[in-house]
């Protein structure tokens, strides 16, 4: 039986091109500057967002608190919102690295704006250090994959600029909010100091992430990665699944999001299940069980027996997420049997 995993888009196989580039890749030792196929990752990557340069690193969440550590100082506050990753899902490092404190804002929807981040901007004064950085989450992994409207970013960039506070953005799936916009990853990056994006996250490729902004901030972020045990070695290999994932991956992007689509519309129709399809955006649907009688795992335990995978992620929420190695067929299985485990409980009652 074919597993349909929709766990998330973190657990795609390299292509076979990918596997190719791997194999042949050309390295050295990165931690010298010395392998070619890293720079050319890092050179392709800052072009491709704009920014004067990038540095790989093994994974988003490094790239991320990278980015907080060279942003600020410790006791510096960081606004951003509740449910970012940043603060809810990276072990604490924004406090264990870099000593700051999470402003959380709660949104309804996730995503932050300027009425709601300068309430809580503070200038350095005798009694705090005040606010160091604001981070964005773009797409908003757990609102639902929700996108930045650019004239939020823009507004946020032009306030933030004026305020002299940075603004750092966790686009571990900017390429999804970009296609979901229309825009280029130019034009959103534009709207952030630095920008951290994953080749691991719906495009395929097996491991690794960017951190791109201005040289000497990249400058800075390489000694970070470096203290942070970052310093890899000869991950030509590495880099060369992720050339290829940005030449090929984006591409299957716009399907991922048709299928997620197609799911949050079909589970709509599923008696106990809750989800709002006009909420799906990108690649990613949370909806509830609540109306089903089961437990997360009750739910996700059944789906595991009949092939398709999901992850409850809050007490009656789970999460499904599209990536190019599932396609409709699988989502089509997926929505059968979650209808049959759905109308199981019914039977028994
Ligand atoms: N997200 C993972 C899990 O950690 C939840 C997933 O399956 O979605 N920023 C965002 C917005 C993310 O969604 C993730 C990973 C990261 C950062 C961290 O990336 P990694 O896992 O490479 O450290």
């Amino acid at each position: 039986m074919r597993t349909a995993d929709l766990r998330s888009d973190t657990v795609t196989r390299p292509t076979e091109a990918m596997r190719q580039a791997m194999y042949q890749a050309d390295v050295g030792d990165d931690v010298f500057g010395e392998d070619p196929t890293v720079n050319l990752l890092e050179r392709r990557a800052a072009e491709l967002v704009g920014k004067e340069a990038a540095v790989f690193v093994p994974s988003g969440t490094m790239g991320n608190q990278i980015a907080v550590a060279v942003h600020t100082s410790p006791g510096h506050e960081v606004i951003c919102e509740e449910h970012s990753h940043v603060v809810m899902y990276e072990m604490g490092t924004l406090a264990r690295f870099s000593g700051c404190l999470a402003r959380a804002v709660p949104t309804s929807h996730g995503i932050l704006d300027w009425p709601a981040i300068s309430p809580r901007l503070r200038p350095a004064s005798n009694h705090f250090r005040g606010t160091g950085l604001i981070s964005l989450e773009n797409t908003h992994n757990f609102a639902g994959g929700r996108v930045y409207p650019m004239e939020t970013l823009r507004s946020i960039r032009a306030e933030a600029l004026a305020a002299e506070v940075p603004v750092h953005m966790d686009g571990a799936r900017v390429f999804h909010a970009a296609a979901a916009l229309g825009v280029s990853l130019a034009e959103i990056a534009a709207t952030a100091d630095s920008l951290t994006f994953c080749l691991s996250k719906g495009l395929g490729a097996p491991v690794g992430s960017l951190l791109t902004g201005d040289r000497h901030f990249i400058e800075e972020a390489r000694l970070m990665r470096k203290a942070l045990g970052g310093g890899m070695r000869q991950a030509g290999v590495l880099a060369a699944a992720g050339l290829v994932a940005l030449e090929q991956s984006p591409a299957n992007i716009p399907a991922a999001h048709a299928n997620a689509k197609f799911l949050a519309e079909s589970l709509a129709k599923v008696p106990g299940i809750s989800v709002d399809p006009a909420e799906v955006e990108t690649n990613i649907v949370f909806f509830d069980i609540s109306g089903t009688g089961l437990t997360n795992a009750e739910f996700t335990g059944s789906l595991r027996e009949a092939g398709v995978l999901a992850l409850g992620l809050a007490p009656g929420r789970i999460r499904i997420v599209t990536h190019q190695d599932v396609d409709r067929d699988d989502c089509e299985r997926a929505v059968e049997v979650i209808a049959a485990t759905c109308a199981g409980p019914a039977i028994h009652r």
